[in-house]
Order: C-alpha cells, then structure tokens, then sequence
C-alpha cells in the first residue's frame, strides 16, 4: 500500500470488516487511541471481548516503539456499548503518509464509533502541570504542514474537540485543566526556542500525534475527545533535558490514576 493506492476510505471499511468478523462485534459506539501512558486503561474500560494484533487489520502497522503496544481490541462497556481501543498509531515522523496516520480514526468510524477518544503523551508549557497531570485539549494548532484531507475537503474545525465531551470529563474531574495542543512533525522534541514560539501563539501543549488524527475524525463526523498526560515540561520549561525513557516513567507512574479517570469518562459518554 503505498500513499497513492486506492481509496483510504475503502482501506477503512476493509479493516472495519475485519474487525467485525474476528470479534463478533458488529457495530463499535465509542474509539479510543491509547498514547504513551495510557495504555492500561483498556483493562479498566470493561470487559475485553477480542484483541486482533494491529499488523492482521489491512492498513494497520505494528508499531515497534516502546510504551505502544500494538493491538485492536474490542471492549464491552457497562453501559451495554462496545470501544473499540486502538493501541496502534501510526505518527506522522514515521514518514509512512498522512493516510496511514488517519487510518486508525476512519477505521475507527467504518465501525460505527460516534465518538473518538484521542489521547496523547505530550510535553507541558504551563509550569503547574506536573509530569503526570492528564489535561483535556480544547482546540489544536497544527504545525505539521500537513492534513489528512484530499483535495478540496473544507471541514469546519470550530469546536474540533467537543465542548459537550470536555463538559462530561469534567463531570468526572472537576479540577481538569485544558490547553491548547500544537502538533510539531518530531520525531525530535522541540527546542526551547519552539517553545517559546509555540507559547507566544496560544499553545499549552506539545506533542506528535493528535492533530491530524483529530481533524480525520471530525471529516469522518465524529464527536471528539482529546486527552493529554503531561509526561514532561515542555524543553526550556524545565531546566533539565527530556529522555524518552523518562517520559515512559512519568507515563507508567501516572498510569493508574489516569486509567481510572479515562473509564470513568468513558462509563458517561
Ligand atoms: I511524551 O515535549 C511527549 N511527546 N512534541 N514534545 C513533543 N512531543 C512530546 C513531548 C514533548 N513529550
């Protein structure tokens, strides 16, 4: 498959069916992508009913990055719906296409989800976020010089992440905080110079993954949440470098307490 082969929707529904054949389930409610840190909330969504390793699903990649694991399962939620959790994203630094980066959100609808979950590892700018503070996204700025649109797709992005979803979070915790989410290429951290630029625009959060993926899913009509688990101070925030092995630390520290709050939010959506 390479980036100008067939249709990225069809490659979808392929996947989707896949999905529906190998877990029985034939319609999905809610998606979620689980990002550094986050992965252990599957367990405590609900009962896991299959797990499908990510290379087996047409169009899927299995990751090999530390702290991603690499399966498609399906989940049976309290509530009588079914998540569908996607522990396998493609990135945008990995060079394999904006399609392939779009391609677990238009799966995600080709199963019938009305609401994705989009959560990410990322660095912080403001400086009371902890290593370990989960903070809602409440808009995006996209520096990637990218989209996963094709041609003349205009999709309105006012309201990209859903303020009826941010509300239901904040239901569960009230002392969420929000911030905006600016998506640099990577794979490399940003300097404290970008940084700093990324604050001067209006930006609270940095990270590689969540803004492209967001705009598929509302092109694909889906209701979206996004969650970052600050793992670091963004570079120049805090006086020490970033080491990715620190970031996974911060990650499976936090991992309890953000689990539990994730199944939560997902028992109310
Ligand atoms: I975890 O500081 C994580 N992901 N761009 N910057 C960017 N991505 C990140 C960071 C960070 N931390």
């Amino acid at each position: 498959m390479t980036e100008t082969d067939g249709n990225p929707f069809e490659l979808a529904k392929q996947a989707a069916e896949v999905i529906a054949k190998r877990s029985g389930i034939k319609t999905h409610d809610i998606a979620l992508t689980l990002g550094s840190g986050w992965g252990k909330a599957a367990e405590l969504l609900g009962e896991t009913v299959s797990e499908i390793p990510a290379d087996e699903v047409p169009g899927f990649f299995s990751s090999g990055i530390p702290g991603h694991s690499g399966l498609i399962r399906s989940i049976s939620l309290s509530q009588g719906k079914h998540a569908l959790v996607v522990g396998a994203r493609t990135h945008f630094y990995e060079d394999k296409g904006v399609r392939a980066v779009a391609h677990s959100v238009r799966t995600a609808a080709a199963t019938g989800a009305t609401i994705m979950v989009l959560t990410n590892g990322a660095g912080g700018i403001k400086e009371q976020w902890k290593p370990g503070t989960p903070v809602l996204i409440s808009d995006h700025i996209n520096l990637t010089a990218s989209s996963p649109l094709e041609g003349a797709t205009f999709i309105d992005l006012t309201d990209l992440y859903s303020a009826r979803l941010r509300e239901i979070a904040r239901s569960v915790d009230s002392g969420l905080d929000e911030g905006v989410y600016v998506q640099f290429r990577g794979p490399h951290y940003e300097t404290p110079a970008e940084v700093q630029m990324a604050k001067t625009m209006g930006g609270h959060i940095v990270g590689m993954s969540t803004a492209l993926e967001a705009i598929a899913a509302r092109e694909a009509g889906m209701e979206i949440l996004g969650l970052s688990l600050i793992t670091n101070l963004a570079a120049g925030i805090s006086p020490n470098p970033l080491s990715h092995k620190e970031v996974i630390e911060a990650g499976q520290s936090a991992e309890p307490v953000i689990s539990k709050l994730l199944a939560e939010i997902v028992a109310k959506l």
